[in-house]
């Protein structure tokens, strides 16, 4: 008995899919899939291995682990279309690059691919069947929906450690993903000051070696360089990257991309990069045969800082070799993509787009984790893009829920399950506490406020709960008994699935690197408990109890706030937030109104407040305005961006304190040394009248010794009549608390 999934998966009377088998990672494009089963065979024959694609023989062989005989019982055809071994199944196999045909029953197993990579992604279909040495009887043909389908290490912070690649490398080719752009904001040999220069002997040798393991599991490893900050449009830097270029090629490296993303000034100019990217084209990646089509990123990259009068994106679009890529990440630097976005950037690109997606990625938030589901692009409109990769977190492990489920999406966008390929993803890397993991990504996925206001959901399934829990509690203090147990099973799920997570710590490398917000969500978890506690018994008036519970919150608040001051402390968004959606402020409200009312009925003072942020950051300028504040001890900072910021004339950014303080000290980078020049600094005691500042600038520096000045607001504003383009680095004021 047979069933089909095509866009369904249609179930015959009487019988059942295995669950199991309706697993295929990503979801085929067409598989009938029978409940018989065959065994693995102990013997075998193999027909083909001379010519198939290697890799796929050498996975085939460590999968089979058994004796090949001439009487053997199945017989085993693998290769690609033109091979002798596989021509009598020519008609069986997609036509589309890197499909498949893979048949398995009681006589014969079929591997057969329309090109080398199709062999390999029938083997690894054949590898997600095998289950207790048992196979089902299937009859698949598959293919991709998008040719490029992967990975940009785009971001900014620590790049991935050398193992974690490798690690990644192995969960691309077993995931069908065919693409690994390496391009670390912070290699300082992909980007400036080192683009011209040559890797040191160990970082060559280890790139190397991720060439050889990217090519082993099917994978086009590409070297972008990001040269715009500082090249100079002249023969000499063209021949040093193209040197850059030969020496990367002489390490193993076949494909190759060009970034000009977050700079400013002369390496903008789009008539110079497409006559650059031409020649590169023309005198490097044409002239050798085993190079594959270059990719580049734009300076306008997404379409909300295109400026059409200026003719960026259609002057690449008519200039750039047909063959060359262009990236884009949407409609904003952070988004989604949509089919009225991508049909507008293809009509000026005159080519279809090659998405650089940029999420999971949290260099901008990088005191949170993204592990949530993946959802949001549109799903019929793979025949419009070239590409399709996601820019990860610069957590490698915890960025493969949303590898994988991207991996899923690029292959079969209509199929695409982001709810039943989340949980798929998470049950494949880590099987032996999936549930917890679960559990834990469920509250560990939406970014907080931040600069680029892109969100995701987060605690869906408990959100209507707390919702109905906090608008009842804080308006007339009354709660649904059910809603109460809900949450106070929530808050001892958060403690255990911590633990038992933590207790994986030296089985998956994934916990070490969520350890932090592990711990941070046990507290989390505790406190949530323990303010149940507190309602608990402002209920039954039970003071004695109300008044432990509460200095117990009170130290959980201390060991959380310190967690965040010491852990995961980088200079952009220090510390640990987790669970900021919905757990979070539904525990600190019922807090505040708890504690308040016993202060009213007991005529205590106790403190009411959790952390909150009191003061205000103004601006009038789009990309700064949305930017959060963050407060350490007594210093106050806007988060910084990582963009190049395009400050308008008579723009200005503004923090208002939320009293007077005695001012210790002005700290700020712009980028470049000459923000004295265009830039006023002022300082206020009232927030309404305001007094020159004298700044002194070394480099990027501007540092102003305040010395104890009562300081209520600080205002920087362009006084030029010109646009300014810089870089938020650090706008910090420090006070005298
Ligand atoms: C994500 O914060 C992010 C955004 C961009 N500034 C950079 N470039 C592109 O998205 C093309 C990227 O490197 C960075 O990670």
């Amino acid at each position: 008995m047979k069933k089909l999934f095509l866009t369904c998966i249609y179930l015959l009377a009487g019988t059942h899919i295995h669950a199991q088998y309706t697993n295929i990672q990503p979801t085929p494009q067409q598989a009938i899939v029978s409940d018989k089963l065959i065994a693995l065979p102990e013997t075998y024959l193999i027909s083909g291995e001379q010519d198939a694609n290697l890799h796929a023989v050498k996975e085939l062989k460590e999968l089979l682990n058994g004796k090949q005989a001439n009487q053997a019982k199945i017989r085993i055809y693998i290769g690609e279309k033109e091979d002798k071994a596989i021509r009598k199944f020519a008609r069986q196999i997609p036509k589309q690059k890197e499909g498949y045909y893979l048949s398995i029953n009681d006589k014969e197993i079929v591997l057969a691919g329309n090109d080398e990579r199709g062999t390999y992604y029938a083997l690894q279909t054949l590898k997600q069947l095998l289950k207790d040495n048992q196979l089902p009887v299937v009859e698949i043909q598959d293919y991709p929906s998008i040719r490029y389908r992967g990975v940009v290490e785009g971001f900014y912070g620590t790049p991935w450690s050398h193992e974690a690649r490798l690690r990644q490398l192995r969960f691309y080719g077993e995931n069908k993903i065919n693409t690994y752009i390496y391009g670390p904001k912070d290699d300082p040999y992909h980007s400036s000051p080192n683009w011209r220069l040559p890797y040191p002997a160990q970082e060559a040798a280890q790139l190397q070696e991720l060439v050889k393991v990217a090519q082993a599991h099917e994978v086009d490893f590409v070297w972008a360089i990001h040269p715009g900050q500082d090249i100079r449009w002249n023969q000499e830097d063209r021949d040093l990257l193209l040197k850059k270029f030969e020496n990367m090629y002489q390490l193993g490296v076949r494909s190759f991309a060009v970034f000009f993303d977050d700079i400013s000034g002369e390496g903008t100019n789009p008539v110079k990069q497409a006559e650059l990217l031409n020649y590169i084209d023309e005198h490097f990646v044409k002239s050798k045969p085993d190079v594959t089509p270059l990719i580049m990123c734009p300076t306008e990259y997404n379409k909300s800082w295109s400026d059409p009068s200026k003719g960026y994106l259609t002057t690449l679009g008519d200039k750039l070799n047909p063959s060359i890529q262009i990236m884009w990440t949407g409609d904003r630097v952070i988004s989604d993509i949509t089919q009225e976005g991508i049909e507008w950037i293809n009509e000026r690109i005159k080519r279809p787009a090659y998405i650089w997606w940029n999420f999971p990625v949290s260099d901008y938030v990088r005191d949170h984790l993204l592990m949530g589901p993946v959802y949001g692009n549109d799903t019929q409109i793979a025949h419009q893009m070239s590409g399709f990769v996601t820019n990860p977190m610069e957590h490698a492990e915890a960025s493969k829920i949303a590898i994988y489920s991207v991996a899923s999406y690029a292959w079969n966008p209509m199929q695409y399950n982001s709810e039943k390929t989340w949980k798929d993803a998470i049950a494949n890397i880590l099987p032996e506490a999936a549930a917890e993991l679960e559990f834990f990504a469920a509250h560990n996925s939406d970014l907080g406020p931040n600069g680029h206001r892109y969100r995701r959901e987060e605690s869906v399934e408990l959100q209507p709960v707390a919702q109905r829990f906090t608008d009842t509690y804080i308006k007339s203090q009354i709660y649904d008994d059910k809603d109460y147990s809900t949450l106070e099973e929530t808050f001892c799920k958060m403690i255990e699935s911590s633990d038992i997570l933590v207790a994986h710590a030296d089985k998956n490398p994934i916990v070490t690197e969520i350890m932090p917000w592990l711990y941070q969500f046990k507290l989390l978890g505790e406190t949530g408990q323990e303010v149940m506690a507190m309602v608990k018994a402002y209920h039954n008036n039970d003071q004695a109890l109300f008044i432990r519970k509460y200095k117990h919150v009170k130290a959980l608040q201390q060991q959380m706030f310190q967690t965040d001051q010491t852990y995961n402390q980088n200079p952009y968004q220090p510390g640990v937030k987790t669970a900021g959606k919905v757990i979070k402020p539904l525990i600190d409200q019922t807090f505040t109104t708890v504690t308040q009312c016993y202060n009213r009925k007991h005529h205590t003072q106790l403190n009411a407040a959790t952390d909150y942020m009191p003061h205000k950051l103004i601006s009038d300028i789009s990309q700064i305005k949305n930017l959060p504040l963050q407060v350490k001890t007594n210093r106050i900072q806007v988060s910084p961006a990582l963009e190049v910021i395009k400050w308008p004339a008579q723009g200005s950014l503004t923090i208002e304190l939320d009293q007077v303080y005695p001012g210790k000290y002005i700290d700020m980078d712009l980028g470049k040394p000459e923000a004295a020049v265009w830039g006023t600094l002022e300082t206020s005691e009232n927030g309404t009248d305001w007094e020159k500042t004298d700044f002194k600038q070394e480099k990027n520096r501007l540092v102003v010794d305040l010395q104890k000045k009562p300081i209520k607001a600080v205002r920087f504003t362009n006084t030029q009549n010109q646009e300014q383009e810089i870089y938020l680095r650090r706008f910090i004021i420090a006070i005298d608390k």
